[in-house]
């Protein structure tokens, strides 16, 4: 048999695609059409759409075999994809060939999207902003890989009991998943525990091995990640935990059952669930084992292509780039030493030569509670070889420090990889930074902020090392693939160049000035709200009036994205129509959707704030038809999809200083949405390219926020000079809108009379302020379409494309094909 031989072609055009979907729903899935059900639709349909994908990679691996070129390797704990199926179809140019072969078989292409399962392997942002990169990445065909966990229940299922949050394990697996290949035959094995033993080397010299006192292998699931055009497939391989022995024979064969069980339990509890709790022991030391097991897998797979590829080590770093996503991978820089220094027997220095020219790390928070440390003792215990290693790395770097700063031990002690702060522990942060060749925030602010604060020292001793990539998204599935109306729209205005460069968006400035233009633009948004309005009224029962003014914050409840703020300026508004019923309001329509980390109790009462207040709101026939307020429950990417094109107005009202990014603020305006916020994160290059007089920023501005911490701000200042905040606080805190419970609230309200250390009271008659501006606004219909369209119009440098093409010239050193 000719090794060599092309792939088998799978056959092209709508009456091939019907077929080859009928043979899967047949051969693979054994069943009759007339037994189909909308899920084995979907399932026959993404099997059949692989196939295509397929072709492609098969045939790309052929092309390059012999000559592979540098490949980034994106390490990431999590990856938020959603659904697939609409944006494969898309990327691969096969809508209307699917549309008519599924029409052909009875089905339409909805009935089989709708039975996608929502991929949720992620929390919220930088989970999402992982799986854009991905998809970008294959669009400017970088050869790349994304290594992350195959998690059997991605973020949990949110459940909105009497306005509490519960939380249910998503299953997401269940009826397996089409799009991946399972792949038994590429296995690592991961330690875990043991000793370190020292062995004499021929020449006498002491060669240190790890002989770890536990096994797990971590096997491969390959997803192949298609760009924009089919132009190139990467590949996103997640790994599996599995037990090397799936029983204890001996224990099971003496009638110990469970107990034969144990190890494979332990085992493959790694890749169980995303993010354990982990505030007991056990949970943080599952979380570590977590975060080494997908590293040490990914490492030792891509050494095992450089020695596949170039048959040595040596030349690792010309042909590898390992980018770090946040700190979740960083223990890569020690397992990368060990690999080298263990394994492949080289020279410390030549070791850490290789290691800090491969390996590059993103920031994405200065949260405290945010910056990963692990006990010395737990390290110690789980993986002592890396233990001994960041000492070694750690010396080095301090012998340096001492020696460029002599008697300097402030500084030595805040550089350190090892704080003493609380109990010893390791500093991730540190250790990611001390073994990158570069370091990225995500904004400009926050880059600015990295360099002033967290890393002020690190960047002192290396300042080239910080560099800043502002976040970006994939216009394929935030803007075309998800709002297919105001696509068609731009394709016609600016010609279908647009698709394959955002930067075209540019040529839409003129038609902000055209009202027919404007008049199309608004009944595309229209049609999207009209779209939202049935989800809404599907999913809590209220009836909204897709006419008024749709206000929508949606991402993770935190108390510093501060959807707090946004429920006070809701009551204020409520009572004051209450007041005035007569007055010339705006009708409005809060919207807000997200999910409160399980053991974060303040986030879960400010969902069930926003919940008491909706209750209370939309029962009240005085505001009938000026406002209601709804939270939709189980946010994920999904829903994100209709209720991004449908906004009107965006939230993003972070305290200033704290959201290092944002990247719904850039889909939301992306699709005409007209942002109210803070000058935080990206919202601030923003701004700069929209144009701050098209939105509505207000509030402190993260210098200002220092200030007035380091002044010590009060609360009580703002509640005594603002008669609106008093009452709003007075109305929450005495029950108005808990009346089964007065003093639910009296907590939350008594916090921002105390320190608001969020800034809520500071920034809230700005904010009401602001709100006011929107609203007036919104009265001009023509004028706020002016603005909508010239957000659109600014937005094409927040691609996804335009991010990893700044990643590939300055840190990774690949070329892109765009
Ligand atoms: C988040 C930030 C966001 C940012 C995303 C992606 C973490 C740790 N950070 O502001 O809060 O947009 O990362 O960079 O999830």
């Amino acid at each position: 048999m000719d090794t060599h031989a092309a792939p088998v072609p799978a056959a092209s055009g709508a009456a091939a695609l019907r077929d080859l979907i009928l043979r899967k729903l047949t051969y693979t899935l054994g069943k009759l059409p007339s037994e189909a059900r909308d899920r084995d639709w979907f399932v026959a349909t993404a099997m059949a759409v692989r196939d295509h994908i397929t072709e492609r990679f098969l045939k790309q691996m052929q092309e390059t075999r012999g000559r592979e070129g540098k490949h980034v390797y994106y390490l990431s704990l999590e990856f938020l994809i959603g659904r697939l199926l609409r944006e494969n179809v898309h990327n691969l140019g096969m809508a209307e060939d699917l549309r008519a072969a599924l029409a052909d078989l009875g089905v339409t292409p909805d009935q089989a999207r709708l039975a996608e399962p929502d991929a949720a392997l992620g929390n919220g942002g930088l989970g999402r902003l992982a799986a854009c990169f991905l998809e970008s990445m294959s669009s400017l065909s970088i050869p790349a890989f994304g290594y992350g966990i195959r998690y059997d229940h991605g973020l949990f299922r949110q459940i909105l009991r009497d306005g509490w949050q519960q939380e249910f394990p998503e299953d997401w697996l269940s009826f397996g998943n089409p799009w991946e290949f399972a792949r038994p035959e590429i296995r690592h094995r991961i330690g875990f525990g043991g000793e370190v033993v020292a062995e004499a080397r021929p020449d006498g010299s002491e060669k240190l091995t790890w002989q770890p006192g536990e096994w797990v292998d971590a096997v491969a699931y390959d997803t192949p990640v298609v760009g924009w055009r089919g132009k190139h497939v990467n590949l996103l391989r997640l790994w599996r935990a599995r037990a090397p022995d799936p029983l204890r024979l001996d224990a099971f064969n003496r009638g110990d059952h469970v107990g034969a069980l144990g190890e494979q339990v332990r085992a493959e509890a790694i890749s169980k669930v995303l993010y354990p709790a982990d505030d007991s022991p056990a949970g943080q030391e599952l979380r570590l084992r977590q975060e080494y097991f997908f590293t040490s897998a990914a490492l030792q797979d891509l050494v095992r292509r450089q020695l596949r590829q170039a048959g040595t080590v040596t030349t690792l770093a010309d042909r590898a780039s390992i980018q770090l996503n946040d700190t979740h991978p960083a223990i890569a820089v020690a397992e990368l030493m060990r690999i080298l220094i263990d394994e492949h027997d080289l020279p410390w220095a030549e070791a850490w030569r290789i290691t800090r020219g491969a390996i590059s790390y993103t920031n994405h928070t200065l949260l405290p509670e945010a910056l990963e440390s692990w006990p010395v003792p737990l390290m110690e215990r789980l993986l002592p070889r890396h233990m001994q290693i960041i000492y070694a790395i750690n010396a080095e770097h301090l012998d340096a420090v001492r020696a460029a700063h002599p008697g300097d031990d402030a500084l030595l002690a805040s550089v350190s990889l090892i704080g003493e702060d609380h109990g010893r522990r390791v500093r991730m942060g540190q250790l990611a930074f001390v073994g990158s060749h570069k370091v990225n925030g995500v904004s400009a602010l926050h880059t600015g902020l990295m360099r002033e604060t967290v890393f002020r020292d690190l960047h002192a001793l290396h300042p080239d090392r910080i560099v800043n990539r502002t976040n970006g998204i994939s216009f394929r599935r935030w803007l075309m693939q998800c709002n297919p109306g105001l696509t068609s729209l731009l394709t016609d205005a600016l010609g279908p160049t647009v698709l394959d460069d955002s930067m075209r968006l540019e040529a839409l400035r003129p038609f902000a000035d055209d009202a027919a233009f404007r008049g199309r633009y608004a009944a595309a948004k229209r049609a999207n709200k009209e779209a939202l309005a049935v989800l809404v009224q599907e999913q809590t029962g209220v009836r909204i009036d897709p006419a008024a003014l749709f206000d929508v914050q949606i991402k993770r409840i935190h108390e510093y994205k501060r959807q707090l703020l946004n429920v006070l300026q809701t009551v204020a508004l409520y009572e004051a129509i209450r007041a005035q019923p007569m007055r010339d309001w705006t009708p409005v329509v809060k919207i807000f959707s997200g999910k409160a980390a399980p053991g974060y109790h303040r986030a879960k009462l400010i969902i069930k704030l926003a919940c008491d207040v909706a209750r209370t709101v939309n029962r009240d026939p005085a505001v009938r038809g000026l406002l209601k307020v709804v939270f939709l429950p189980n946010y994920n990417v999904t829903a994100a999809e209709t209720i991004v094109p449908a906004a009107d107005l965006s939230e993003q009202i972070s305290t200033a200083g704290m959201e290092a990014s944002g990247t719904g603020n850039m889909k939301l305006a992306l699709n005409g949405a007209l942002t109210i916020g803070t000058l935080d994160g990206a919202t601030v290059e923003m701004a700069d390219r929209i144009g701050a007089e098209h939105m509505f920023l207000f509030g402190l501005s993260a210098s200002e926020v220092e200030e007035k911490r380091a002044a010590g701000w009060h609360g009580a200042q703002a509640v005594d000079a603002s008669d609106t905040l008093a009452e709003v606080l007075e109305a929450i805190g005495s029950g108005v809108f808990s009346p089964d419970d007065h003093g639910r609230y009296r907590e939350l309200v008594d916090s921002l009379r105390g320190n608001d250390w969020f800034m809520v009271a500071a920034d809230f008659d700005a904010y009401v302020a602001a709100q006011q501006r929107a609203a007036a606004l919104y009265r001009e219909p023509e004028a706020w379409r002016r603005a909508a369209v010239l957000n659109t119009a600014a937005m094409g440098w927040f691609s996804a494309d335009r991010a990893i093409a700044e990643y590939a010239a300055g840190i990774w050193g690949v070329p892109t094909a765009s």
